[in-house]
């Protein structure tokens, strides 16, 4: 049997391929047999351009339907879809580029003339001829022109459960990215998985408006309504207002927290509102109690609350079916998935008991199979027995919910976005002016948290540095999400006794500084 992700998830297409599998913007629809010929054009293309298997194909464009064929043709023939925030600076794609060497990169119109310049940079190969393509907004470009009048691919590659479908970067702890190997069999097991989880049924239609150059809303959101044959309103990104106008046409919602605190903030937000939403789901980011709970009361539902990341996809889910022993618990994010695996272990990989703090470790068909390129790393952050170790600080409780209670890995997670502090530090430690600096977040009522920048300035720079010029600075390199909110200056940064910045003291000292926003 191919174990190609495409075909798992063209299993559970509608038999009657005239059936919608996506709503857009403007009202128009596409459908089953439009999403098969449009993913087989793009295939074919990938083929004629001389794309193999196992080839890297770099994604950095709009949402649009196109774009999600076109990650369905790269899939479909055995090639490695490599997505890529839209926010991402030249600096920063330049770097993915350089690790990751595609066959192909695809881009929005107005960045074509830099990305081929850091294409031919980065070893790309056949950028003369071009393999640099591009994607606007609506789905047009030089890629789908080119498609255009090729037979769609209608065998998919014969791919192992074990052969690579995606390679997604996560930010990594030393300020260098890493890029997570997602297998045929990673995906299609949690796409399976969540389906029948979540109770998908026919007639399901899912309100999406998630970004799709991430775990969320591109593996969890996309390949579970594929896998059920269902229906997407499909919107370029979130809007409160345009939610309250299709939410009653919906019956699905998949989003980050700040999705529902935006939400909660519309009087609009009503129960005849929700009332045809069979489910609301949470991730990414921790979703506060006070949330799920003015959730609860004004919508009279409550959130499904899960846990995932980037190596893993869906780890954790709260009950879909709720009985009294078994409800969807705040503050929790519920039960391993079926045949995926947790425990909590102290960091010599000691497993804790029930109630203990610890990290979270995590086994199954959804684990990645490793970071491209970086067998050390890889082989640090799995213990001998094949879990992986989240860095992700937790518990189980007595009754078996697992709870996510911080994290053991410096991170910030900004509206459902990661940020490595060493990301940031490394940028603002490099201009004059600045000795050293320390990024933490802080509670922040829209995104969850805000990325925030405690400065030293250098004496030796003259010591005027101002928080505008370090703003601006960190927006030429990186992505708007990653630039700090606000900037503060101290004398010295506060160390413990081994030198190391103590991040929870400057938490505290700035903690209230987002919180009347
Ligand atoms: C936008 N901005 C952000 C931001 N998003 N700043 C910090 N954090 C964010 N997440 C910036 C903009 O650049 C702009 O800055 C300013 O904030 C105001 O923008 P906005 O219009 O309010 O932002 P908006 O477009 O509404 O975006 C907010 C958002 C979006 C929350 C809707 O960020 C979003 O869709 N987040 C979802 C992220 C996601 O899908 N994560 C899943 C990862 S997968 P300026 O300076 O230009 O004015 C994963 C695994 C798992 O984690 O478990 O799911
Ligand atoms: P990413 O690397 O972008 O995939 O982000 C994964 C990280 O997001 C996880 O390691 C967690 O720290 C965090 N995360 C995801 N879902 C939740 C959740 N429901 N509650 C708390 N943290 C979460």
């Amino acid at each position: 049997m191919n174990e190609n992700l495409y075909d798992v998830l063209a299993d559970g297409f509608p038999s009657d391929r005239t059936r919608t599998v996506m709503e857009l913007e403007d009202g128009s629809h596409l459908s089953y047999a439009d999403l098969e010929a449009q993913a087989g054009r793009y295939a074919a293309l990938l083929i004629a351009l001389g794309v193999e298997p196992g080839d890297r194909v770099a994604v950095q464009t709009d949402k649009s339907a196109n774009a999600v064929f076109l990650y369905l043709g790269v899939v479909k023939m055995g090639a490695v879809y490599l997505p890529l925030n839209v926010g991402y600076t030249g600096a920063e794609i330049a770097y993915f580029l350089s690790d990751a060497t595609p066959a192909l990169v695809v881009c929005r119109p107005e960045s074509e003339a830099a990305l081929r310049e850091i294409a031919a940079k980065s070893g790309v190969p056949h950028v003369h001829t071009p393999h640099v393509y591009t994607m606007d907004a609506a789905g047009g470009g030089s890629l789908t022109d080119a498609a255009s009048d090729l037979a769609p691919v209608i065998q998919s590659h014969p791919a192992a459960a074990d052969d690579l479908a995606a390679i997604l970067y996560t930010s990594g702890t030393t300020g260098r990215s890493k890029g997570a190997m997602l297998t045929h069999g990673n995906l299609s097991s949690n796409a399976l998985a969540l389906k029948d989880l979540w109770g998908f049924r026919p007639g399901d239609r899912l309100l999406h408006m998630l970004p799709i150059f991430h775990v969320h809303g591109l593996f969890v959101a996309i390949n579970t309504t594929l896998a059920n044959g269902s229906e997407m309103v499909f919107l370029p990104k979130f809007d409160a207002a345009r939610a309250l106008e299709l939410l009653p046409r919906c019956s699905v919602m998949m989003g980050v927290p700040t999705f529902y605190v935006r939400l909660l903030a519309e009087a609009g937000f009503t129960r005849e509102v929700a009332a045809g939403i069979r489910l609301f789901v949470s991730g990414s980011a921790p979703l506060l109690e006070e949330t799920f709970e003015a959730f609860e009361q004004r919508i009279g539902q409550r959130i499904l609350e899960r846990y995932g990341m980037t190596e893993c996809g869906m780890i954790t889910s709260n009950p879909y079916a709720e009985t009294p022993e078994r409800r969807r618990r705040a503050g929790t994010v519920g039960f391993a998935l079926p045949d995926v695996e947790v425990r909590v272990a102290d960091e010599n990989g000691r497993v804790l008991e029930r109630e203990e703090i610890g990290v979270l470790e995590v086994k199954g068909p959804n684990v990645f199979k490793g970071y491209w390129q970086m067998p050390e790393k890889t082989a640090e952050e799995f213990r001998p027995d094949g879990f992986f170790v989240t860095g992700d600080m937790s518990k189980i409780d007595t009754e078996g919910y697992v709870h996510i209670v911080g994290r053991a890995k410096d991170l910030v997670i900004s509206g459902g976005y990661n940020v490595y502090p060493k990301e940031i530090e490394l940028v603002i430690d490099a201009l004059p002016g600045v000795a050293e600096s320390a990024v933490v977040g802080l509670p922040h009522p829209d995104f969850g948290e805000a990325v925030t920048a405690v400065v030293k300035r250098s004496a030796l720079d003259g010591g005027e540095i101002a928080e505008e010029a370090i703003i601006e600075a960190c927006t030429k390199d990186l992505a708007r999400f990653k630039v700090p909110k606000r900037v503060f200056f101290v004398e010295d940064l506060p160390r413990n006794t081994m030198g190391k910045v103590q991040k929870a003291e400057l938490r505290k000292t700035y903690g209230e500084t987002f919180r009347a926003a």
